[in-house]
């Protein structure tokens, strides 16, 4: 019988990506044809207090998978279009660096598979009908290895530069440092210009691109007592330590000059871009670490109101 794709409102896009997702609750990925197994499992996750999103069509759950980037993936086997053997290839072709847990169940139980399966990457295979149970069970553990893995990356993948949870973990260290010091530092908080237009004009490749080379543009200009993470998107943080209102905002506006006077070309066309800062100076003790970040941020805002590529404070 041949499969029609009248699952369309199994399809659930409405789930904001990682990046944006206001909630801690681990995100699920089921990818299934069965509907009446998409609604018990969704259901089964959700009382557990997971969020999941279902996907019938599995052309558009490989889309979402790298879109949503969630923290498990249940895929069944047999599918319309694409089995889940080819998506687990799919997957794997994207050079995947980050752990994500995928779980395959399929009614086709027998050891042939069950090997295939594992062999292409599964980390683990249930057999239909499912033992909910187990399946629970299953479940907690695989986002605990899950969990565990994510606190250990303190890099970023495409920029090499720190990443959010490393600046949160050490921007305390400043403010201590402070108090035992006295010597002011300066915060940061930095922001590509018009950076839709480079995404829309040459593609997201070339938006990641001049993404990587701005991070490491910056990392080479800057000392190396200096720090700097990614924030957001194309936002970074800077950390300056020792370093004054003035001569963290010379020091910024140096950076916005040398790096706008940097040429990309995208066949043969050359361009250009331009970034906006927000600068925190750090000179008194009642200064929280989220007042300052959110004093950069104002900053920066005030920076790109009044024309951008320059620095405010
Ligand atoms: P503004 O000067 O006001 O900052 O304009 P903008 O277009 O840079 O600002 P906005 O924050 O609205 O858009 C940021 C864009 O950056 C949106 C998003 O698609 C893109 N972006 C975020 N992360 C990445 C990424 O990792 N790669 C690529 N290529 N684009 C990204
Ligand atoms: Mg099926
Ligand atoms: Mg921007
Ligand atoms: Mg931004």
């Amino acid at each position: 019988i041949e499969h029609t794709y009248e699952y369309e409102h199994f399809d659930e896009i409405e789930v904001k990506g990682k990046s944006v997702r206001d909630s801690q609750a681990p995100l699920i990925q089921i990818i299934d044809d069965d509907i009446s197994m998409l609604i018990l499992l969704k259901d089964l996750l959700e009382e557990q207090g997971w969020m999941v999103i279902t996907n019938a069509d599995p052309v558009k759950a490989t889309n979402q998978y790298f879109e949503m980037q969630p923290d498990c993936l249940i895929l069944d086997i047999q599918l319309p279009a694409k089995d889940g053997f080819q998506i687990l290839q799919d997957i794997h072709l994207h050079n995947e660096k980050y752990f994500i847990p995928k779980i395959m169940i399929s009614i086709q139980n027998d050891k042939p598979t069950r090997i295939k399966a594992f062999k292409m990457g599964a980390d683990d295979f249930i057999g239909k009908p499912i033992d909910i149970d187990e399946f629970i069970v299953k479940m907690e553990r695989h986002l605990q290895r899950k969990r565990i893995f994510d606190q250990s990356v303190l890099i970023d993948e495409l920029t090499q530069v720190y990443n959010r949870r490393f600046l949160e973990d050490t921007l305390p260290r400043y403010f201590n440092d402070y108090k035992r010091s006295g010597q002011p530092f300066t915060i940061s908080i930095i922001d590509i210009d018009h950076f839709k237009r480079v995404n829309d004009r040459y593609g997201h490749a070339v938006g990641d691109f001049v993404l990587a080379e701005f991070a490491q543009f910056i990392k080479s200009k800057i000392r190396s007592s200096d720090l700097i993470c990614r924030y957001g998107g194309e936002e970074f943080v800077l950390i300056f330590p020792d370093t004054s209102n003035v001569q963290a905002k010379n020091k910024l506006t140096r950076l916005i000059k040398d790096f706008s006077a940097k040429e990309f070309t995208h066949e043969g066309q050359p361009f250009s871009v331009t970034f906006s800062a927000g600068a925190f100076t750090v000179e008194n003790e009642q200064v929280t670490p989220k007042e300052a970040l959110e004093e950069a941020d104002t900053s920066l805002y005030e920076a790109k109101r009044t024309g951008r590529a320059k620095v405010e404070s």
